[in-house]
């Protein structure tokens, strides 16, 4: 009953800015929850994006830093190397990720950084209004695609699938890919965080949880409507589970009998 109507204490009792229905505030509070779980609360930085989550250093109750949009990959990678047994997270939105952010985040990965991005894909920019994002699907309508999205016609390419993407490069451990529109997925996404931040503290990078996240108000629907959205057409196109684990395992090999 605690864990589940308690306040976790990474997390400040402030109401947040996000929309109804929108996906940052769940995220938040498992990061939250983990962070306390793991009695990090005082070893850990949050390098928080520019984006819907700016306001994100607000909410959290541990250090932060606002680098430039795109650049968290890069304060990350300076953080964590110079304070190597805190607990650093990279967060960013698919825009600041896939977007203006892709050489950041392709290279802290392939360098094998030993932080953590939890990464937001909800499939348009939100803080900007509902411009076509790197990971807006085909036929999704944006403010710049008013069409939806076209890759053949008007050659605005196909959605990024970063996990796949980024499962090729020697330098990711970690790589899962989790949604927050029901309660088994968060469940499920805060175990991926977990387990990540679990080996990032053994000293093992570069993991990335991918969360795919409701956006009510660019996707012009009600939050129920959001979330039966991500559904119907986020989840066929982005598989959920994890994409890339090649941690040291802890568990013991069975015996042979
Ligand atoms: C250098 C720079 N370029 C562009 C912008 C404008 N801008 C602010 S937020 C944003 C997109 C954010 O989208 P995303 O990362 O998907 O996060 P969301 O708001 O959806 O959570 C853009 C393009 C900026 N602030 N700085």
């Amino acid at each position: 009953m605690e864990i589940a109507y308690g306040h976790p204490k990474s997390l400040k009792s402030i109401q947040t800015k996000y929309c109804p229905g929108c996906g940052h505030g769940v995220i938040h509070r498992i990061i939250a929850e983990v962070v306390d779980e793991m009695g990090l609360q005082s070893k850990t930085i949050i390098t928080n994006p520019v984006g819907c989550s700016i306001y994100a250093d607000m909410y959290f109750d541990f250090d932060s830093v606002q680098p430039a949009h795109g650049r968290t990959p890069a304060a990350s990678t300076g953080i964590k190397r110079m304070l190597p047994d805190h607990l650093v997270i990279c967060y960013q939105g698919d825009g600041d990720l896939a977007a203006i952010g892709t050489a950041e985040i392709i290279h802290a990965a392939n360098r094998a950084e030993k932080f953590t991005t939890i990464f937001v894909n909800n499939a348009i920019y939100g803080m900007t209004g509902g411009q076509m994002a790197p990971t807006t699907l085909v036929g999704q309508h944006a403010t710049t695609a008013p069409e939806g999205r076209d890759p053949i016609n008007a050659q605005m390419g196909y959605p990024i699938r970063v996990c796949e993407l980024l499962a090729s490069l020697e330098g990711t451990k970690y790589l899962a890919r989790g949604a927050v529109n029901n309660m088994v997925n968060i469940r499920r996404t805060k175990k991926y965080i977990r387990k990540a931040f679990e080996a990032q503290m053994r000293g093992e990078g570069f993991s990335l949880i991918e969360i795919l996240s409701q956006c009510p108000t660019n996707w012009q629907m009600n939050p129920v409507e959001s979330v039966e959205w991500l559904e119907k057409n986020m989840i066929p196109y982005y598989h959920l589970g994890e994409i890339k684990d090649t941690l040291s395992t802890t568990v013991a090999p069975a015996q042979a009998h």
